[in-house]
């Protein structure tokens, strides 16, 4: 009898969303992996012992490959991906322009959202205390409940929330918004070619925090769960053509895990 042959390792904060990125373009290339999840901040031994350097997700090949960035963790899927599953496209120039589209959304969405989010939720622990823990060790959970106001500080510094950031993310989050409002005014599919990429991936999974989408790999607090500060800014971007973009892609696109439950 054979041993199972060693997986992947992806190394993640279940609730971010660059890690929600590489888990969807795992998901979607049929790559089994073994997912390692870690609270925010205490994330970063597990993401240095890995061989990374600060952020998650870093995905650690049985090889001994390590892969550090989540566009480069997509790239890494879709070497792996069936034909019909790929998301570089073949055209060097749609690939181009793709991946373009991702690394702009890379560079500024994924940061805005992200900020506008903690802003937002600081003083609502609850709220995401399920998708903050889940799967994450036992100590982790227990620190999470006791100390998950010196957690949020830590980060908060980290990522400079304050009041004139969030305004500015918010700036950031909306402009973006509007150019792929404006890049689907055409009635196409898809943000580039005639097929999902990197771009639509990207978009959507740096976009989830205003979208809420019920497909996310962790549970979100649903729109009417969310503190009064987001509910009405997830409402209107939801709504908006490119906020509809998104939560098709993650209906249509979101394959399901390959991959074994998550490690604790
Ligand atoms: N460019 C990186 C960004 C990843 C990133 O910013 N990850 C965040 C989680 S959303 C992180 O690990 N932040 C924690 C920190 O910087 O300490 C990628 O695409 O992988």
């Amino acid at each position: 009898m054979s041993a199972r042959a060693p997986l992947p390792i992806l190394v993640t904060i279940p609730i971010s969303h660059y890690c929600e990125k590489a888990r969807w373009a795992l998901d979607r290339a049929g790559v089994a992996y073994e997912e390692r999840r870690h609270l925010p901040a205490l994330h970063r031994v597990a993401v240095r012992r890995a061989g990374g350097k600060l952020t998650a997700p870093v995905l650690v090949c049985p090889e001994g490959v390590v892969v550090r960035e989540s566009a480069d963790i997509v790239v890494w899927a879709d070497a792996r991906a069936a034909a019909g599953a790929r998301m570089i496209p073949a055209d060097p120039e749609v690939a181009r322009e793709a991946r373009a589209l991702a690394d702009d959304y890379d560079e500024r969405l994924g940061p805005a959202t992200r900020l506008w989010v903690y802003h937002e939720m600081f003083d609502y622990p609850e709220l995401v205390h399920g998708s903050m823990t889940a799967g994450v060790p036992a100590w982790q959970r227990h620190a999470f409940r006791v100390g998950n106001k010196a957690i949020a500080f830590a980060v908060a510094k980290v990522l400079t929330v304050n009041d004139e950031n969030a305004v500015a993310a918010q700036q950031t989050f909306r402009a973006i918004f509007a150019a792929v409002d404006q890049r689907l005014a055409d009635g196409r599919e898809y943000l580039v070619g005639d097929a999902f990429s990197i771009a639509d991936l990207t978009f959507a999974a740096l976009a989830a925090p205003l979208i809420a989408p019920p497909e996310y790999g962790v549970r979100l607090p649903t729109v009417d769960e969310l503190p009064p500060g987001m509910v009405d800014v997830v409402r209107e971007h939801r709504e908006t053509r490119a906020g509809r973009h998104a939560l098709a892609m993650f209906a249509t696109e979101r394959t399901r895990p390959a991959a074994p439950a998550p490690v604790a």
